[in-house]
């Protein structure tokens, strides 16, 4: 099982093996998360997208799935792109966002990928409750079964990094 670790920060700055950008289906990038990572990854991040919308992913990245590309010029050596589902409380099914955390570090395995930094899924633009998200993440990644050893959440302010590390006791 990976070592859990957490940091508050800017995930564009973590020197890993593997960063995790909260994207969205279109691939072509958004705010938050994603508009950090093209903005100081640049344009080859953006260019490999397009590429997998013009390939495999010619519908978009399906939510709870995963796919790498490079990481341009971000401290790491590859982006992993996973779609989070938006929330809706009369609907909230956490199977989706586990799938992002689960299928984000099936791709890392597949990379060999050693350390891997993802941000809070869905906890921002796309609304899930941060106790919730951070409960998922932790659940997720706990359960996995991967030879990545350090899982580093990243988490942008303070609130966040509770959240997290009340899940983590
Ligand atoms: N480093 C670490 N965490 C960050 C950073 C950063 N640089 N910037 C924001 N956060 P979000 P989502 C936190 O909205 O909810 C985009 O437009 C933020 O405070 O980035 O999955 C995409 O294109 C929050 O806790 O991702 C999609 O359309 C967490 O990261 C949509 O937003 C996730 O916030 C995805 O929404």
């Amino acid at each position: 099982m990976a070592r859990i670790t957490l940091v508050r920060g800017d995930i564009t700055q973590q020197s890993v093996d593997a960063v995790v950008n909260a994207a969205n289906s279109s691939l072509l990038g958004g705010g938050g998360v994603d508009g950090a990572i093209h903005r100081r990854g640049g344009p080859q991040i953006l260019e490999e997208c397009r590429a997998l919308r013009a390939s495999r992913y010619g519908r978009g990245l399906p939510t709870g799935q995963a796919v790498a590309t490079t990481a341009g010029r971000l401290p790491a050596r590859w982006v992993i792109h996973t779609v989070g589902p938006v929330y809706q409380a009369s609907a909230a099914d956490p199977s989706l966002l586990a799938s992002c955390y689960a299928e984000s570090l099936r791709v890392a395995d597949d990379l060999g990928a050693r350390t891997v930094a993802f941000p809070a899924i869905s906890a921002g633009a796309y609304g899930w409750p941060l106790d919730g998200a951070a409960r998922v993440a932790v659940e997720a990644v706990c359960g996995a079964v991967t030879a990545v050893e350090e899982v580093r959440f990243v988490l942008f302010d303070e609130r966040a990094y509770e959240a997290f590390a009340a899940q983590l006791g």
